[in-house]
């Protein structure tokens, strides 16, 4: 079985629709999860990496990794999971997508309502202006990147030990709290503040749908745990609910 007649009837019936994604939703596109067998590069985990303190000791080989991500990343397309997410904005009244994922995918398959928690791999923050601009370039003519003023580049993407943007997870808080349903895809649910989204929307009232490969802390909270990949069990749901 795949949604409960609950589930299905909660969604159909549904109003306000939030969809929680991690990096679970862009593993078919072939981008490797965090922490999953993917998640290292030259023997360094993401935590090691990501984080202001990598950043001060060793820009370059902060921005090696991104750069060989994003290497990784340019030729790689949105999966049937990002396109039924991005399908859904029009189907219910009110929709919000929160992604923690940095692989701009989401974006790629037509998603508009949408809060990255975490930033985007596309785009670069100057230390000395604070000006966040796109950058597309692959691979990286200078490593590390430096702004028109002379002063070095960031990714503009939220570490470990960082805030998350105040707008875009108060936007979310609101979202979660107000949600007739949310759908969590493919997220450990381990990082925070992102992982206590579901919680809200539980407690909240919502009906949460997790759809993941495996079970994660979450699984015996949420309304329904279906197991298996995004790019199966979305466009299942669709047809289920278009009926
Ligand atoms: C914060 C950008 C307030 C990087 C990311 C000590 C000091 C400071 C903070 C902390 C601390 N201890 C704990 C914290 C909080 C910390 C945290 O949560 N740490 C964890 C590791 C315990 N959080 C923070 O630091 C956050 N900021 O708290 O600010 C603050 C400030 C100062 C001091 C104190 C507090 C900032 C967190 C943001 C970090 N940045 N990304 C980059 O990408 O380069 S997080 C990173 O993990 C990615 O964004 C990723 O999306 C995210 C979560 O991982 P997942 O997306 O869930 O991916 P994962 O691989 O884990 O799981 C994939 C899932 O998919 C699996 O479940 C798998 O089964 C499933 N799957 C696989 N294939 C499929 C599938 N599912 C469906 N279909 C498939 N085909």
């Amino acid at each position: 079985m795949l949604l409960t007649i609950t589930g299905k009837d909660a969604l159909i019936s549904a109003k306000n629709v939030v969809v929680l994604t991690g990096a679970g939703i862009s593993a078919e596109s072939g981008v490797p999860t965090f922490r999953g067998e993917g998640g290292l590069w030259r023997n360094f985990r993401a935590e090691e990496l990501a984080t202001p303190e990598a950043f001060e000791a060793n820009p370059k080989l902060v921005w090696e990794w991104y750069d060989w991500r994003r290497q990784l990343l340019k030729p790689l397309k949105p999966n049937k999971g990002h396109e039924v997410i991005a399908r859904f904005e029009k189907r219910f009244p009110e929709f919000l997508l929160i992604t923690q994922n940095v692989d701009g995918l989401h974006e790629k398959a037509g998603s508009k309502k949408m809060v990255e928690l975490h930033g985007n791999i596309w785009k670069v923050k100057c230390l000395k202006e604070g000006k966040v601009t796109d950058n597309f370039e692959v691979p990286l003519s200078r490593i590390p990147p430096s702004c028109e003023c002379g002063a070095m580049l960031r990714p503009h993407i939220v570490w470990f030990g960082e805030s998350l943007p105040y707008d875009a997870i108060q936007q979310a808080y609101r979202a979660a709290n107000e949600c007739d349903v949310m759908l969590v895809v493919g997220t450990s649910t381990v990082v925070q503040p992102a992982a206590s989204l579901p919680i809200i929307a539980k407690e909240n009232g919502a009906h949460v749908i997790e759809v993941n490969t495996e079970e994660t802390p979450i699984s015996s909270i949420v309304n329904e745990s279906l197991i298996g990949k995004a790019g199966d069990i979305l466009p299942e749901i669709e047809r289920l609910i278009d009926l």
